[in-house]
């Protein structure tokens, strides 16, 4: 026994990979320790169960993404470091290429998918139930299940890292170097697994918020008077039904290629891995405007607040969202211009791309028309809006640079790719998704994030980025290669390396500052007792922060866009306040442990298929089946929240 137990740990537990390995499992172990203490100590495992593990509470599913997405941002963060530690100087050997490798990789995922993803969902539950006057979304259960099913696909994602070896045919894991033979380790079956599992959950929680906004908008609110974020999300829900079912076959199908020992993308049987890289950018080039697109919401939604004016030219707005939603499905090829494709294909590609520009344009017009003129307030959400903007602006025009075909033959692969989609992920998705943080916080937790830390984190972290990023449009000029994992010291890349390295750890202290920002706050941060601390015009800030688990007392009835704002211009905010004789009993659902469970199942499921332990596999998938056929059978699902109780709540808050 002690014999095969030594076996197993040295295979699986990855000890013979040095230090790095044994001080992450020390220190996983000391947390997973520490946390299990904490909660023993405190009494806190049933309150932990029914009022977070088992909620189906919009709300609070939103704090678990985001609480899930920071989370992320530091170990994509952790990884982002460790590579440019490697790059900082010619011929290091902090990493080897091996671990290079690896490191690219789940760094480059997990900043996608389990970063960007779940911080797009958080803004997504904790706000569009809110801006709609809705009492939850429309599918609530599955809303849980989503998450449970994100989350622990993340759990699988990242174990990897100290149990059987992490992915490292990079986040567009192409074949042939995803095929065995290739990549014989567990590390690719975590990446395709964990994945599928995850856009599971995506593609649920796109079809959730697209019923949701089209079906359970407040009486009175059409689509035109709908606020620009939750239009926002309607444009991504749209991109996430449509390309989330391509990358779910991708996976399939290399999947099978990997476990069954199919050959749709191995060429010596006759497969083809142009399939995979196609069906790939099908899904890839819109999830990057599925992460984008909700931001633009956010920066909509400040820039009207912050500058105290309508947004400017909201028609043009709603209009370059859908377009955006309906052109990034024909831009996918311009990620392989170089890849044989001809000059007809790689035409059409390059002008659709640049055609992008013209409703993104649109909205950076109208944002700047909002400000234009107005009583600019420069809180920390409107601070990073106003970042965003050139950003974005110069990161849209290197990624017009690339889309000219035959330029790209030089760009291709090279630094100035790296720095040109950093410039639009952290400038528009990072950015956006810190200013929506700032800005809804007090609604999801009572309370402002302190200004003072939140003004440091902010220069550190763009300083930090322009430092680190623009170097690398010059590198890739002069011929570094993305996914290098050293260079000799003749090419003459050192010194622009070193300062890149240098801005990537000031946006490390940056991103420190936020979380002592956080920490700060929550002892220290202004109390927001009105609601509406920002003087905002949607729906939401109508609500006392936090928001009762009800949501909205009595249903408005909505006759603006921006009706919270007009109520207030007009002296009339007494007309969303709920009247006793309104008051009807609330219809709600009840918790359940079922998605958390069907989570745990997956997770099983998931682990078994990685190291094509089958007996692990088919159990997790029976737990699935069980899950699911239980849920089918569960009558008792609701509850009535009576008039009593609503009022006793309702007076406490000083609205009755
Ligand atoms: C502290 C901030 C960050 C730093 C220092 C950083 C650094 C890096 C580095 C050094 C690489 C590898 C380049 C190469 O060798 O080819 C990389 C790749 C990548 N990064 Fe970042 N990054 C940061 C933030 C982000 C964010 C916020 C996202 C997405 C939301 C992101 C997405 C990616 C992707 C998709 C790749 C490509 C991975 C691959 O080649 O497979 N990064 N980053
Ligand atoms: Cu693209």
């Amino acid at each position: 026994m002690p014999e095969s137990l030594r076996q197993f740990a040295d295979t699986y537990l990855m000890w013979q990979e040095g230090p790095m390995i044994w001080i992450s499992d020390v220190l996983i172990l000391l947390t997973s320790v520490g946390i299990v203490a904490t909660l023993t100590y405190f009494k806190k495992w049933k309150w932990l169960w029914r009022e977070w593990l088992t909620t189906v509470d919009h709300k609070k599913i939103g704090i678990m993404y985001l609480i899930a997405a920071l989370l992320m941002m530091f170990r994509g963060g952790a990884d982002g470091l460790l590579m440019r530690t490697q790059l900082a100087a010619p011929g290091m050997h902090f990493l080897d290429a091996e671990h290079y490798d690896q490191i690219f990789t789940t760094h480059g995922t997990i900043m996608i998918l389990f970063m960007a993803m779940p911080f797009i969902f958080a803004l997504f539950n904790i706000v569009v139930p809110l801006q709609i006057g809705a009492r939850d979304v429309a599918f609530p259960y599955l809303n849980a299940i989503s998450f449970w099913l994100f989350f622990f696909g993340a759990l699988l994602f990242n174990i990897s890292f100290v149990f059987g070896g992490s992915p490292d045919a990079g986040w567009t894991s192409y074949p042939p170097l995803s095929e065995l033979g290739f990549d014989n380790g567990p590390g690719e079956n975590f990446y395709l697994l964990a994945l599928q599992i995850s856009g599971i959950g995506s593609i649920a929680t796109g079809i959730n918020f697209l019923v949701t906004i089209l079906k359970m908008r407040a009486p009175g609110m059409t689509l035109m008077k709908t606020p620009l974020f939750t239009w926002s999300v309607l444009s991504a829900c749209i991109m996430i039904i449509f390309a989330f079912p391509a990358l779910t076959v991708a996976l399939a199908l290399l999947m099978l290629d990997r476990i069954v020992g199919t050959h749709f993308f191995t060429i010596l049987q006759g497969g083809n891995p142009m399939m995979f890289i196609n069906l790939f950018w099908i899904w890839g080039h819109p999830e990057v405007y599925i992460v984008v697109v909700p931001a633009f919401g956010v920066f909509s939604e400040v820039v009207a607040t912050f500058a105290r004016k309508e947004t400017f030219g909201y028609t043009s707005m709603v209009a370059a969202l859908l377009s955006i939603s309906v052109i990034s499905y024909f831009v996918w090829a311009h990620h392989f211009f170089t890849m044989g494709a001809g000059a007809d294909v790689n035409t059409f590609f390059a002008v659709a791309t640049m055609a992008v520009g013209i409703p993104t344009g649109v909205k950076v017009f109208n944002w700047l028309f909002t400000m234009y003129r107005g009583r600019i307030r420069m809180s920390l959400p409107m601070l990073w809006t106003i970042a965003f903007v050139p950003c974005f602006v110069i990161g849209g025009a290197t990624g017009v640079m690339l889309a000219v075909a035959p330029a790209d033959y030089q760009y291709h692969n090279s630094y100035f790719l790296i720095a040109h989609f950093h410039q639009v992920l952290i400038g528009g998705v990072v950015f956006g998704m810190l200013a929506g943080m700032y800005y809804w916080w007090p609604k999801m937790f009572g309370f402002k994030l302190d200004e003072r830390l939140g003004r440091w984190a902010f220069w550190f972290f763009n300083i930090g980025f322009y430092v680190c990023f623009m170097p690398q449009y010059a590198l890739g000029f002069m011929g570094m290669q993305r996914r290098m994992y050293t260079y000799p010291a003749d090419m003459g890349w050192g010194t622009l390396n070193f300062v890149s390295t240098i801005g990537a750890y000031l946006m490390g202290i940056g991103f420190i500052f936020i979380v002592a920002q956080v920490l700060y706050s929550i002892k220290h941060g202004e109390r927001d007792l009105t609601g509406d601390p920002w003087d905002g015009r949607t729906l939401e800030w109508s609500l006392p922060s936090p928001v009762p688990h009800y949501n909205f007392a009595v249903i408005p009835t909505v006759t603006d866009r921006d009706m919270w704002w007009v109520l207030k211009e007009e002296g009339r905010t007494e007309e969303l306040r709920p009247k006793k004789e309104d008051i009807q009993p609330i219809h709600m659902p009840k918790n359940s442990g079922r998605p958390f469970l069907m989570g745990v199942a997956f997770f099983v499921a998931g682990l078994g298929f990685v190291f094509n332990w089958y007996v692990l596999a088919v159990l997790g998938l029976l737990g699935v089946v069980v899950t699911l056929l239980r849920r089918s059978f569960e009558y008792d699902d609701e509850y009535y929240i009576q008039p009593e109780e609503i009022e006793h709540v309702e007076s406490a808050l000083g609205r009755l």
